[in-house]
Parts: structure tokens; C-alpha cells; sequence
């Protein structure tokens, strides 16, 4: 195995990206080169792709378990000892205060198979309901806003190929020059096939900087705009009736809503003026085909259901849906965002995309899994209710695949619940701020030494390859569950459910996914080395070889996913954000990611590499709020939330509303933009609104101590900051 080139996919985002692994000379790591035959990235990579490497060195990563000894450090322990202390953790506390007591956190860049099995484990081993994981962070609010419109929640609903073939695209909240950039060359063709793109985000990003038109919202305000786009759509003439009345239904209350939302009423809100918002109509109106895609922007918001709802009725009433190159997509973040979300780690759901409340799936999963279907638990607490809850209700938590103390919204909270637990253990492949208040800390296989698959932002289910022995000291997260399952069974012989053979995890997936929305019972490991990668529905032929389905790369072209094959429009009115500014907060803090670091950096602050490009976490602020407040490029400011204090150095750009500061979420620390942020939930999806929370900006005398703890007394003196008002003059150029 260690002189061949194992083609594989990227261990960080949803966009998977192809790379040959090629052994170093001396077969103790890997060099990443380019694999041209994967047409998703053809090659191009970004720089953590490329560095991934360097987290698989022991410099950076775990390479034994460590518990917490009797004077509290965490110490080098044997495996043994380490599973023992965490089967004991888990189980004194079911058996002392029952099933609920114990919680489960998993992670969206946890393969299918793995996010399988804690699924099943938390189920069937532990008999938690209490299971959710970092994706209800990520896009649950489009995901609840796709299965009521469309009956099904694919990120995108055709592959990216299509993208340059459309003729308009809106991107709502998303920069892909930064959190995706080999996807840039999509939208990059789109403009010289003549087509046009237009970005929605209230910074001028590096992917703005390609829109033919940049429209740039007060944070929170996305739902607003939808409206107004969708008021004049219908004042212009421009709805398509005939698709309307063939393929839709509720279209009359919805026009209704939007009737209300008149386009001066909108300026008002959103800040967009009206001529922009005409402008964007006909951009996106007059060609044949176009496209709406969301990201983390609309979608991180306490009303982000009702926001992608409304984008989506845009895509409806101008028949912009379930057609050849249109249609309305998520772009999903971690590597496996969309398969994350189908296997049951989420609090409500079964494998293959079931609903935990439904009897037909209980019993279908029940049996593929040998038990009755009466002992699965119903479901549990979304994941900020699950983290709030630590201390109090749930006594002791498994996590596998986050960070939370750092990328959880009230992250000093967060840290105060996790501190607070009787028990926890991490699954990890390095020591993240997490993993650091652990009792039992497991050391964790990687990507390259492992085999599994993921489900990419186009819904393509990817083979990723071992190339590489692991380190000796650690063991891969199926092995872990399958050791704790052993051990928590209590002579019941659990831990035959739970193979530590990924391929055999993935046989029992198609057939407990076999007939569910997400259906995977088609797909074999073989046929997705053959084909690179398949497209999710894929259902078993039951025939012949020959007789294979092919997989669905374009949904909805002959019908929707539900019931009576029509899409639902969802009639929604523009609401104000959970805390909108007022005298003593008056900015508008939004969060989001540089190119060069990960999440909660976690794995790409390991990296030096990339730490030169991304040294730390800044503030991001208009030169005439910068002016107002006294501060100075790179000098500190103060972000101040009712949660917290936040320092960290100022970037003065034009490139932002002056009504708003922009943090990157990526450190802990005293520059930990999460210590701010306001965990207000959608109530459909549970979303916390990373996107918008009001905040007081405050210059940092130079030399002032560092304050890394939260103080939300009102005890200080507040510096008053007049609410800055968007002008005409302020406005990035276009
Ligand atoms: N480099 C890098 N790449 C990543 C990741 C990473 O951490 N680093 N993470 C991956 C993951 S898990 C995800 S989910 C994706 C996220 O990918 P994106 O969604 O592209 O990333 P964000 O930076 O969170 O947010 C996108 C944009 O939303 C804008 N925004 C803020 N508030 C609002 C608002 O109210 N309305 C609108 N319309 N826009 C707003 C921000 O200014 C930002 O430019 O990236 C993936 N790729
Ligand atoms: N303010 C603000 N906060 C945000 C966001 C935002 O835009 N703004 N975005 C949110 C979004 S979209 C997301 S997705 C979350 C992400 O935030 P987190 O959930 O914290 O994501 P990661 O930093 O990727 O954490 C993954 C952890 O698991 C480890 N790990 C990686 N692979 C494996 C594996 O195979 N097994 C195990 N056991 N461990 C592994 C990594 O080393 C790391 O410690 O952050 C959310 N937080
Ligand atoms: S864009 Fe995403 S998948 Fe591609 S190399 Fe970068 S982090 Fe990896
Ligand atoms: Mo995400």
C-alpha cells in the first residue's frame, strides 16, 4: 500500500475536493498532488487542502489516550484504561440518573459511517434521545425550509457543472472565494458564458468582487429582501402562472405576503435601494434559467427557515424550480454536511433521512438493527438545547467530531455547561479547547488512514481511501464505539452491531437507509471507486447487474418530493432580528470564515502555513466607525455583547456597512468571536443566530490587560457609540 497513489478526497469542506496522496520517501506521511480525473475541483485545490498533511504528524496530534489523573491533569493512559474509565463514566451516570442523562455531539465531518453508528449507538447501546450534533449549527434552517417546499433536503439538487450553464445566479450569503475556492471557476464561467451573478452579503467580499451586481443588506434583513424581490416579480408581470398553477401549490397567500412588502419599505429595512433591487429582477428574470443559492449568511439567522422559504418562493413563482438548470440550492459546509444529516445523529431522525416519530421508519430501522422497535428513544434536544443542558439534565456527554467551546454561539456559557459535567469524554485527532476539559480524551484516526465515504454539496457519495498506517496509540472512531459498546452492554454482545470494518458499516447503512427519503441501498463501495462518486437517490435494482440505477445527479425535473408532487410555497412576513441594536449596543456584530482556517481551527491552526496567512482573529469595521470610536489599524478593539467581551486587532475596510462589524470565528481566546454571539434559535430549525446580534465597539487603550473572561454585569461604564446609519456615500462601488 505504501507506493501506490491512492486517489482520496479532502479531509475538510462539503466541496471534497479530488487529491492524489502519494507516500513521502521515507513512508511515514503523505504528500498531497493533484487528481485530475475528479471534475469537481479538476485538480485545483485551496491551501488547507493542500497542507492537510501536516495535522496527520504527531508533532500536532494525539497519538495516546489521556484521562485526568487526581490532581486534574490529563495524562498518557492505555487504551484499556481509557475505554474502561469512559464505559464507566457513561454508565454510572444511565445507571444513576437514567438513559436522558447521558448525551451524545457528534459532527458533520464525521464520515457516513461513523455518523451512522454514534447514531445507532446513542439508540440502541446507550438509549439516549438526547443526540444531536454541529450540523443544527450549520444548515439546518435550509434543510427545514427544502423538505417543506421540495419533500426533500439535498444541499444542491444538480451537480455544479450546471452552474456555468444558467443564466443568472443569486449567491445569498455565501463566499465561496473564501470558504470554497475552487468553486470560484463555476461562477467565473457563468459571467463569461454571458450569464450574470449576483452576490447578496453585506461585506464587498472576494466573491462579491466578481458580481455584476453586489447588493449588500443589513445583516438579518435577507428575508425582507426576498419579499420585495418576489413584490416586484409580481408588480412587473413577471411570474410564471402556468408553471405556478402546474407544479405549486399556496401560491395565492404567499403573493399575498409579498404584496405587503412594498419595495420602499424594503429599502427601509435592508438598506438595498430600490433600483438595485429592480436591477436584480431583471437580471434574474430574464434569462431562460436561473438559480438561487444560499449559504451560512440567510440561513444563521433566528427566522433563517422563513428566510430560505422565502428565497425558494422566488425560484416558485418565477418557475425557477425542478427544471433544466434551475433551481434553488444549499451550499453545505463540512465535508460530509449532506450525509451528516441523513444517518440518524441527528436528535429527530433515523437513517436514510427517516423521521424518528414515524412508526413505518422505527420499525424498518428497528429490524435492520435486531431490536424492538418500542426501545428507540423519541427524539432529543437540538444541539444548543443539548449544550445548555450539560450539568443540569444530561450529567454526562460522549463527543465526537466538534469543538464547541469554541464554535458554539454563547461559547463562554457553552464552556461554564461542558466544565460543569459530572463526565466527558472526546473523540479527537488533536487537543482541541474541547477535548482539553475532558476526563478521557480518545485519540482519533484521519481521513488518510482510514476508509469511509461522504456525501459532498451536490449529493454525490465519495469514496475516501486509506493510504497511510496510522500512528500506533490510536484507533478510529468505529473502533472506539465498537470497544464501548463491548463494554456498556452488559453481556448483551452489543458490539457485533458495531463493526469496525467501515465497508461492513456501509452494507448495513444501504440497508437501513433502503426506501427512505435519502436512499443509499444502490451504492456499493465498488461502484464508487468505478465511478467517482454516486448521486443519493440511488435505489437497489433488486435486478440484474446490468440493471443498476444510475443515481439522481438533477431533482424534481418530472416531480417534487412530495406528497402530490407539487412544490409548497410558504406564505412568510419579514420579522427583525432576535436583538436589534439599541443605545448601549448599537452595531451590528455578523461572524463567518477567512480562507485560510477552519472552523474552530481545531485541525488549521496546527498548520503553520496557514496560521502565517491567518495569524488571528481581528475586527472588521467601516473607516467611519473606526473614526467614531477612535480606533486605528491592527490596534485592538473591543467587541462587547450582552454574552461577553471579545478583543481582538482592527481592519479597516470600505469594503463593510458601517453599521456593522465582521468577526471570524476560527480562535478561542480573548478574540473568540462565539463569546458574543447570541444563541436565539429558529423555531423551526433550531439555527442560532451566528449571523446577527447587536454589539457595542469600543477602541482598546494600548496596553490595556487582556480580558479573556465575559462580564455581561453592565458593571462598566458604557462608551456611548451613536447608531451609524448607511448612506448612499457609503456604499461599496460597484
Ligand atoms: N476557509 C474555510 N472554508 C470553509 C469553512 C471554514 O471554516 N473555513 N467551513 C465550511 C463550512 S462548515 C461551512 S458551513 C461553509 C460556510 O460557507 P459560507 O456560508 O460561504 O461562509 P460564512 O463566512 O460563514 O458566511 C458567508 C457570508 O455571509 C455573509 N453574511 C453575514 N451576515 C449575513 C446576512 O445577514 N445576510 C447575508 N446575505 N449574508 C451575511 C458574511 O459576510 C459572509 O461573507 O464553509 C465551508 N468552508
Ligand atoms: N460565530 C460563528 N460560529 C459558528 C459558525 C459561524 O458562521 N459563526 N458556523 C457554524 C458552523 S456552519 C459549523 S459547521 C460549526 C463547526 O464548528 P465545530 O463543530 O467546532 O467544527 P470543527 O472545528 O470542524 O470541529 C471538529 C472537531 O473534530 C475533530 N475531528 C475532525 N475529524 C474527526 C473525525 O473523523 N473524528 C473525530 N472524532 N474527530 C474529528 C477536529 O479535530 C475538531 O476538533 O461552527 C459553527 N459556529
Ligand atoms: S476547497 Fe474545501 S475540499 Fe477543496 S481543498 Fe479546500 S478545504 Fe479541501
Ligand atoms: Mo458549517
Amino acid at each position: 500500500m505504501q507506493n501506490t497513489v491512492t486517489p482520496t478526497h479532502c479531509p475538510y469542506c462539503a466541496l471534497q475536493c479530488g487529491m492524489n496522496l502519494t507516500p513521502a520517501p521515507d513512508g511515514s506521511s503523505v504528500e498531497v498532488r493533484e487528481r485530475a480525473d475528479f471534475p469537481v475541483n479538476r485538480g485545483a485545490l485551496c491551501g488547507k487542502g493542500r497542507t492537510a498533511p501536516e495535522v496527520l504528524s504527531s508533532r500536532v496530534r494525539l497519538t495516546s489516550p489521556r484521562v485526568r489523573d487526581a490532581g486534574g491533569a490529563l495524562v498518557p493512559a492505555s487504551w484499556e484504561e481509557a475505554l474502561g474509565r469512559v464505559a464507566e463514566g457513561l454508565g454510572r451516570t444511565r445507571a444513576r440518573s437514567g438513559a436522558d442523562a447521558v448525551g451524545v455531539f457528534g459532527g458533520g465531518g464525521l464520515t457516513n459511517e461513523k455518523a451512522y453508528s454514534l447514531g445507532k449507538f446513542a439508540r440502541v447501546v446507550l438509549g439516549t434521545s438526547q443526540i444531536d450534533y454541529n450540523g443544527r449549527f450549520c444548515m439546518s434552517s435550509a434543510a427545514a425550509a427544502g423538505n417543506t417546499a421540495f419533500g426533500l433536503d439535498r444541499g444542491l439538487p444538480f451537480p455544479l457543472e450546471d452552474i456555468p450553464r444558467t443564466g443568472c445566479v443569486i449567491l445569498v450569503g455565501s463566499n465561496p472565494a473564501e470558504t470554497m475556492p475552487p468553486s470560484l471557476r463555476y461562477f467565473t464561467e457563468l459571467r463569461e458564458n454571458g450569464g450574470t451573478l449576483i452576490v447578496v452579503d453585506p461585506r464587498r467580499t472576494r466573491t462579491a468582487e466578481h458580481a455584476d451586481l453586489h447588493l449588500a443588506p443589513r445583516p438579518g434583513t435577507d428575508l425582507a429582501l426576498a419579499l420585495g424581490l418576489l413584490h416586484l416579480v409580481v408588480a412587473e408581470g413577471r411570474t410564471d402562472e402556468a408553471y405556478v398553477r402546474e407544479r405549486t401549490a399556496g401560491w395565492e397567500e404567499t403573493r399575498a405576503a409579498a404584496m405587503a412588502h412594498w419595495p420602499e419599505y424594503v429599502e427601509r429595512i435592508t438598506g438595498v435601494s430600490v433600483p438595485e433591487l429592480r436591477e436584480a429582477v431583471r437580471l434574474f428574470c430574464e434569462p431562460e434559467a436561473a438559480m438561487v443559492l444560499t449559504a451560512r449568511g440567510p440561513e444563521q439567522q433566528s427566522k433563517g427557515t422563513d428566510t430560505v422559504g422565502a428565497w425558494i418562493n422566488l425560484c416558485l413563482a418565477t418557475g425557477r424550480a425542478g427544471r433544466p438548470l434551475s433551481g434553488y440550492g444549499c451550499l453545505t459546509g463540512q465535508g460530509n454536511g449532506q450525509g451528516g444529516r441523513e444517518h440518524g445523529q441527528k436528535a429527530d431522525q433515523l437513517p436514510g433521512y427517516r423521521k424518528l416519530t414515524d412508526p413505518a421508519a422505527r420499525a424498518h430501522v428497528a429490524e435492520v438493527w435486531g431490536v424492538d422497535p418500542e426501545s428507540l428513544p423519541g427524539p432529543g434536544r437540538s444541539a444548543y438545547e443539548l449544550l445548555d443542558a450539560l450539568g443540569t439534565d444530561i450529567r454526562a456527554l460522549l463527543l465526537m467530531g466538534s469543538n464547541p467551546v469554541v464554535s458554539a454561539p454563547r461559547a463562554a456559557h457553552v464552556e461554564e455547561r461542558i466544565r460543569s459535567l459530572d463526565f466527558l469524554a472526546v473523540c479527537d485527532v488533536v487537543l482541541s479547547e474541547t477535548a482539553a476539559l475532558a476526563d478521557v480524551v480518545l485519540p482519533v484516526t484521519q481521513w488518510a488512514e482510514e476508509t469511509g465515504t461522504t456525501t459532498s454539496l451536490e449529493g454525490r457519495v465519495l469514496l475516501r481511501r486509506r493510504a497511510l498506517t496510522p500512528p500506533e496509540g490510536v484507533r478510529s472512531d468505529l473502533e472506539v464505539l465498537h470497544e464501548l459498546a463491548a463494554r456498556l452492554g452488559g453481556g448483551r454482545n452489543l458490539e457485533k452491531g458495531f463493526p469496525t470494518d467501515p465497508e461492513e458499516v456501509f452494507e448495513e447503512l444501504r440497508r437501513a437507509s433502503a426506501g427512505g427519503l435519502a436512499d443509499y441501498s444502490g451504492i456499493t463501495y465498488r461502484r464508487l471507486a468505478e465511478e467517482n462518486g454516486v448521486f443519493w437517490p440511488c435505489p437497489a435494482s433488486g435486478g440484474p447487474e446490468e440493471d443498476v440505477h444510475p443515481g439522481t445527479p438533477r431533482l424534481f425535473h418530472d416531480r417534487f418530493a412530495t406528497e402530490d408532487g407539487r412544490a409548497r410555497f410558504v406564505p412568510v412576513s419579514h420579522r427583525p432580528i432576535a436583538e436589534e441594536p439599541d443605545e448601549e449596543y448599537p452595531v451590528l456584530l455578523t461572524t463567518g470564515r477567512v480562507v485560510a482556517q477552519y472552523q474552530s481551527g481545531a485541525q488549521t491552526r496546527r498548520v503553520d502555513e496557514l496560521n502565517a496567512a491567518a495569524p488571528g482573529p481581528f475586527v472588521e469595521l467601516h473607516p467611519r466607525l473606526a473614526e467614531r470610536i477612535g480606533a486605528a489599524e491592527g490596534e485592538p478593539v473591543a467587541v462587547v455583547s450582552r454574552r461577553g467581551r471579545a478583543v481582538a486587532p482592527a481592519r479597516i475596510t470600505t469594503a463593510i456597512r458601517p453599521d456593522t462589524v465582521f468577526m471570524p470565528f476560527h480562535w478561542a481566546g480573548e478574540g473568540r468571536a462565539n463569546t458574543l454571539t447570541n444563541p436565539a434559535l429558529d423555531p423551526t430549525s433550531r439555527m442560532p443566530e451566528f449571523k446577527a446580534c447587536a454589539v457595542r465597539v469600543e477602541a482598546v487603550a494600548a496596553g490595556e490587560p487582556a480580558r479573556a473572561t465575559p462580564w455581561a454585569d453592565g458593571s462598566r461604564p458604557a462608551r456611548r457609540t451613536p447608531t451609524l446609519r448607511w448612506g448612499a456615500a457609503d456604499r461599496p462601488r460597484r
